[in-house]
């Protein structure tokens, strides 16, 4: 069975996302995610210029051979938008070997581990009151794992707060919401104002208030979103104990991998990072001495299925587990193909369940189901994805740009 052609469909239904479609010479076809946000141009551009013209005419089942040759066989290996466009690849050939073997993927990735994959929703408020409201739409919603992250007081705006109070939860016309997508449509990136001492003054306080409120069983988890320096790290960490967080991401600059040494020293308040990773090798050190606990890197950004797989073979070792980035910006391509390694994965752990809008669901057709604070993938072939192509025409490419951040003396700093 070979590859007949490929096709890179760039569409905006809310937001930019990049799918790359594969269609065999028997007529089967596969998609695959490639949406790097505020970057998506780049990797439409590696896919449309550099490897579709080398997919025409290859063995469609040949996943691993396929995955070497464009990883490999480009000589600059790795990066964010070479393993955005490797991930595609990888995706829908899996799509349409689990098509062809007639089989939901998950069967393929060694069969389900657990009746669905436990996932977390997004919580956000300006303040305390904004905030128990948004948590308790998510437990209405049936959420039993909610990421909380809040206003800072003197701060105008910050990562992860909805700038609209009466945002919904599931599936709501939610691109005017700020934490739903960071991604601004504009001609140039918004600026914001960080002061690292008011945000770890506050966020302590916010997570007394949250367990005051709703009690130790809820699973708590928080994104520091890149901002801190180690001794900030751990002691935000520190401060956390108390409230038993399921875990806290990002805390520094992901390339230091060193920073987390640090941070593992001072707290026992469980470490994620990675979604800004995008191969094993970024993790080579930090699972290896155990510096953290999930690892974050979706099948979008880090090589596709066969990529993430082999960094949670090489994390189960270690005890780590995934917790793959699932926010809006991640395609329900992805997000599919998440649900389906995730529910195959024994070092499962959690996964990241931003629900997209009602045009981005129409246009991408998803067959995951969310039910009993978890997702599940469907059980008909593949991934479970069905692209209305025709609509996803009627939805052009805008261009949009995440935020700036600036310190208070207008140093730039990490967003
Ligand atoms: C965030 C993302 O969901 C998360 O954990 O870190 O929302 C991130 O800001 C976006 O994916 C950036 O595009
Ligand atoms: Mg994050």
């Amino acid at each position: 069975m070979l590859i007949e052609r490929a096709d890179v469909i760039v569409t905006s239904p809310g937001r930019n996302f990049v799918t790359l479609k594969i269609t065999t010479d028997d007529g089967v076809v596969g998609y695959g995610d490639g949406t790097l946000n505020g970057r998506e141009l780049a990797v439409a551009s590696y896919l449309t210029d550099h490897v579709v013209p080398l997919l025409s005419g290859r063995d469609a089942h040949a996943i691993e051979d396929t995955w070497q040759y464009l990883y490999r066989g480009a000589y600059w290996r790795r990066g964010p938008v070479t393993m955005a466009a490797i991930a595609a690849v990888d995706t829908a050939l899996w799509d349409i070997k689990a098509k062809v073997a007639g089989l939901p993927l998950y069967q393929l990735l060694g069969g389900a581990s657990r009746e669905r994959c436990l996932v977390y929703g997004h919580a956000s408020g300006k303040d305390i009151p904004e905030l128990f409201d948004s948590v308790r739409k998510h437990l209405d919603e049936g959420f039993r794992a909610i990421r909380i992250q809040t206003g800072v007081p003197g701060l105008d705006s910050v990562y992860g707060v909805a700038s609209s109070a009466a945002a919904s939860v599931g599936g709501g016309d939610s691109d005017d919401r700020y934490d739903y997508e960071p991604a601004r449509r504009a001609a140039l990136p918004a600026e914001e104002t960080w002061d690292t001492r008011a945000y770890l003054r506050h966020v302590p306080s916010v997570f007394e208030a949250v367990r005051g409120e709703f009690g130790e069983d809820i699973a708590l988890l928080h994104d520091a979103h890149h901002r801190l320096t180690p001794i900030q790290a751990a002691k935000l960490g520190t401060s956390l104990e108390p409230y038993d967080l399921f875990w806290l991401e990002d805390v520094t600059p992901a390339e230091n991998q060193e920073a987390l040494r640090w941070v593992r020293h001072h707290t026992t308040t469980p470490l994620a990072i990675g979604e800004v990773f995008n191969s094993i090798w970024d993790y080579q050190h930090l699972i290896r001495e155990q510096l953290i606990d999930y690892v974050r890197s979706p099948i979008t950004h880090a090589g596709g299925i066969t990529s993430v797989r082999r960094i949670m073979d090489y994390a189960a070792m270690y005890q780590i587990k995934s917790g793959m980035h699932g926010p809006t910006d991640v395609s329900p391509v992805g997000l599919a193909a998440a649900v389906h390694l995730g529910l195959a994965l024994h070092n499962f752990g959690i996964q990241e369940y931003m629900v997209h809008s009602r045009e981005t669901h129409d246009v991408f057709g998803p067959t995951y189901e969310f039910a009993h604070g978890g997702l599940r993938p469907s059980e008909e072939p593949g991934l479970g994805i069905h692209v209305d192509e025709e609509l996803a025409a009627r939805y052009p490419y805008e261009r949009a740009y995440l935020p700036v951040n600036r310190l208070r003396d207008g140093t730039v700093h990490d967003w």
